[in-house]
């Protein structure tokens, strides 16, 4: 039911500095695209109709911002930064859209006007999962980060017609569907049919007149769609731009008409297979010859569009390092360093040296994982058939490298007949970073430290950080609301502001709003979980969250032990004062990933049984909602109160889930793993339980052949759950179902599941002691969030604009 607005009606919005439109001038926008774009009545409009009328109001509003500063960047000459990334986890972006342009309000209220339901709208999006999980979710927040922080950038990647896997669960076991994001129009992009550019693939690399020249024996166009991104209160805004293959020859008329149909259409299908699917692959590499493809695809387009965009701005290529800083988003893009070299020898003329000079300055390289089996190597063969070019040149890279440098026999970009990524990557860049403090130090230690004694100012470190724009102001209203009114709302731009919240841990009346706040989320949640998956959970239990990709080393295993060993705990003695608690489970397996989907069937087989149990009803759940992604942690992330961080120390780069929900007001159960370490550091080892062996007390521990065995023979504990598993009480229709993810806990467990569990458990029951006391709960609770500014990626950003890409804010004050 419509009805008339008055111009007054207009809300204030805390705003400044923007001139924003009023509720009648946006109502009348969403009005213009219902007619004028989408060519809908108002009257026969559905809610897609208008999301999308929505999308485009605010979307002109961003062009304002968008266009000043693509202006602003060309007229002085300002370095730009790229970064080039194979995942970009947007989510979704209307709200967010809406909140740094400071339209909340005026555009809720213009919807209701038209009898619309702003909430509904916002949740008919669909997600941008163009990313696995933690690398491609960073990509998205720095995209953010530098347009609120006043950086001239573009994020490259790739325009996947599928993004992540949707996941269902049948029987308890993940069956993948493809995603289908594409199938409506995506509002926010613009088609750039203009910015295309060839990429080559195969053939041989040929000598004419002493220079070498690439053949391609294939090749394909790129075709640039570009999304802006506007940081908060809209003061700047960011590009992506997303590459879509298409074919380089002309439609074949002639067999089409002769009837040969597939023929005809066999060179559209082959070049937008390299932008058809995300690999669904997290910290495990493909391997394959069409991830290689699409690597070199995403690559080559983009460092083809920023040369050209400098060529025109600019004319010395030798200057490029001055003008351009390109960031590669781990070993995924590393072939820019022989395709920059390429580029510029073979089309620019540039010498050898020079070249490599210029790409090095201008490259810098993030390493996000230390585990060996994750580093991507590619076989001389492979790269030599698809890119000859680029393999003469990692010969001569290496060469190079050799005889400018002592080199152990260890380092070599070449070895056994395979490219090393990680180690071109470090050669060819002038910095190379780790995520957090810890993943740093054990970076120089491991994976580079023969390459870190050659190059010992070239490793840093940038801590990861998160965007408070989407992690606390549009996920957390009720929280977000009780911070403005009790220090104002200059955290949403300096989340160092935080710290001025932590006297009132002291303050009662404080703690009690923000418990309210709290438990409204709690409510929220439960409410979802009753109309989703029909579960009845209690919103005063404590609601314990680990949220994460599955992997044996983030040990979700380690955590449905330890659910079943309380279970068990609580049927003995349901009357011992047990804290009520709800655990949540969120994550997908990559699709052939056999033991994370067999610890995926065994969560929900759990869950199954515990749920159905009267005696323990009211003191345990365990919910695994289906489907995890980023609108889904912004519904779990506001409503937890203990975060889950459990991975074997030494294994997990460094988290940003951890980060989201300390910032969220949880506590952290974890080790002195990745960015746990820097958390506990900074709220106080008194309001984080740690537990667990330490990185060296790992590698130490694993020397004993024996580990898990002794472990599992000192616990009562693990012994009966083990002891449950194996008799099937989780799975009576098929009693040996895990015989053999027993017998792996007893004589495979590389990630240390069975050597950490008694000090878990401890840990655990800390935790339960502390939320039977709310005050004291609470008052932790309050200075985690007043303790946690430093893990915003503005600030992260701040680092990588000094330390690696010498670039200042193009923003004033
Ligand atoms: C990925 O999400 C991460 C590392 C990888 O090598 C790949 Br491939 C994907 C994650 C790390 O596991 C996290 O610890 C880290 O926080 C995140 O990258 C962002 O740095």
């Amino acid at each position: 039911t419509a009805s008339p607005v008055t111009a007054s009606s207009a809300p204030a919005s805390s705003v400044s500095g923007l001139a924003r439109p009023t509720v009648d001038a946006l109502r009348a926008k969403i009005l213009h695209h219902l007619e004028y774009t989408l060519a809908k009545d108002a009257g026969h409009s559905s809610r897609y109709d208008w999301r999308m009328a929505t999308s485009f109001a605010i979307r002109d509003e961003m062009l304002k911002p968008w266009f000043a500063a693509t202006r602003q960047t060309y007229d002085t000459g300002a370095k730009r930064v790229y970064y080039l990334s194979m995942e970009f986890l947007i989510g979704r972006l209307l709200e967010d859209a809406m909140i740094n342009l400071g339209l909340h309000e005026t555009i809720a209220a213009a919807l209701a006007a038209e009898g619309q339901t702003l909430s509904d709208i916002i949740e008919d999006e669909p997600d941008a999962a163009l990313g696995n999980g933690g690398l491609g979710r960073l990509a998205a927040c720095f995209l953010e980060s530098m347009a609120t922080v006043g950086v001239p950038a573009h994020g490259y990647g790739i325009r996947y017609e599928h993004g992540l896997f949707r996941q269902r669960f049948e029987g308890g076991q993940q069956v993948e569907t493809p995603e289908d994001w594409l199938s409506q129009p995506h509002p926010w992009e613009f088609a750039r049919p203009e910015a295309a550019y060839i990429v080559g693939f195969k053939g041989h690399s040929e000598l004419r007149r002493g220079k070498s020249v690439w053949v391609p024996g294939e090749t394909v166009k790129a075709s640039a769609y570009d999304t802006p991104v506007v940081g908060w209160q809209g003061k700047w805004a960011s590009t992506l731009r997303l590459w879509a293959g298409l074919p380089t020859t002309q439609f074949d008329l002639e067999r089409f008409n002769n009837g040969d149909y597939t023929a005809a259409a066999a060179p559209e299908a082959l070049a937008r297979t390299l932008s058809r699917v995300l690999y669904p692959d997290d910290t495990t590499p493909a391997g394959k010859e069409l991830r290689l493809k699409q690597e070199y695809f995403m690559t080559s387009a983009a460092l083809q569009d920023i040369l050209r965009r400098y060529q025109s701005q600019f004319s010395t290529l030798a200057d490029l390092p001055k003008h351009v800083a390109i960031q590669l988003n781990d070993t995924h893009p590393a072939i820019a360093g022989p395709e920059l070299m390429r580029l510029l020898m073979d089309q620019h003329d540039m010498g050898w040296d020079e070249a490599q000079t210029v790409a090095r300055a201008t490259l810098g390289y993030t390493n996000h994982t230390l585990l060996p089996e994750a580093l991507e190597r590619w076989s001389t063969y492979l790269m030599g058939s698809v890119l000859p070019r680029h393999m003469e040149i990692i010969q001569r890279i290496d060469e190079d490298h050799a005889k400018a440098h002592k080199r152990p026999p260890s380092v070599g970009i070449v070895q056994h007949n395979e490219v090393k990524m990680g180690d071109l990557a470090f050669i060819m860049s002038h910095k190379v970073n780790g995520v957090s403090a810890l993943h740093s130090e054990l970076v120089k230690e491991t994976v580079f430290h023969d390459l870190h004694k050659l190059h010992p100012d070239r490793i840093t470190n940038e801590t990861n950080g998160v965007t408070p724009r989407r992690w606390m102001r549009l996920s957390n209203p009720a929280l977000s609301t009780l911070l403005d009114e009790t220090i104002g709302e200059g955290w949403t731009r300096d989340l160092d502001h935080l710290k001025t919240l932590e006297p009132f841990a002291q303050d009662a009346a404080f703690r009690e709003k923000f418990a309210a706040a709290k438990r409204a989320n709690k409510v929220a949640l439960a409410g979802w979980v009753q109309d989703t998956m029909g579960i009845d959970i209690n919103p005063d239990a404590m609601f314990d969250i680990q949220i994460k990709r599955l992997h044996e080393y983030k040990r979700q295993l380690l955590n449905c032990f330890e659910t079943i060993a309380l279970w068990h705990n609580m049927r003995q003695t349901p009357d011992a004062g047990w804290t009520p608690r709800v655990k949540f489970f969120g994550g997908k397996s990559a699709p052939g990933y056999f033991v994370a989907k067999e610890i995926i069937h065994l969560i929900n087989d759990v869950a199954r049984t515990i749920n159905a149990d009267p005696v323990t009803g009211h003191l345990l759940k365990v919910v695994y909602p289906p489907n995890y992604n980023v609108s889904m942690a912004q519904r779990l992330i506001p409503a937890a109160d203990l975060s889950e961080q459990i991975s074997t120390a030494g294994k997990e780069a460094s988290g940003t889930g951890n980060m989201k929900l300390t910032l969220n007001g949880a506590l952290t159960i974890g080790t002195l793993d990745g960015a746990n370490v820097e958390i506990r550091d900074l709220v106080g080892a008194d309001n984080f339980f740690l537990f667990g062996l330490t990185a060296d007390g790992v590698e130490k521990r694993r020397k004993n052949i024996n580990h898990a065995r002794e472990a599992i023979e000192d616990s009562q504990n693990l012994r009966d759950v083990l002891q449950m598993i194996v008799e099937g009480r989780f799975s009576p229709e098929e009693p040996d179902r895990y015989h053999g993810l027993v017998d792996r806990a007893w004589h495979h467990d590389h990630y240390l599941v069975a050597a950490d569990f008694d000090s878990y458990w401890e840990a655990q029951r800390a935790a339960d002691a502390l939320y039977r006391t709310p005050q004291d709960w609470n008052r932790k609770a309050i200075l985690n969030v007043a303790r946690s500014g430093f893990f915003s990626s503005d600030r992260t950003i701040r680092g990588y604009m000094a330390d690696i890409w010498d670039v200042p804010s193009a923003l004033k004050d």
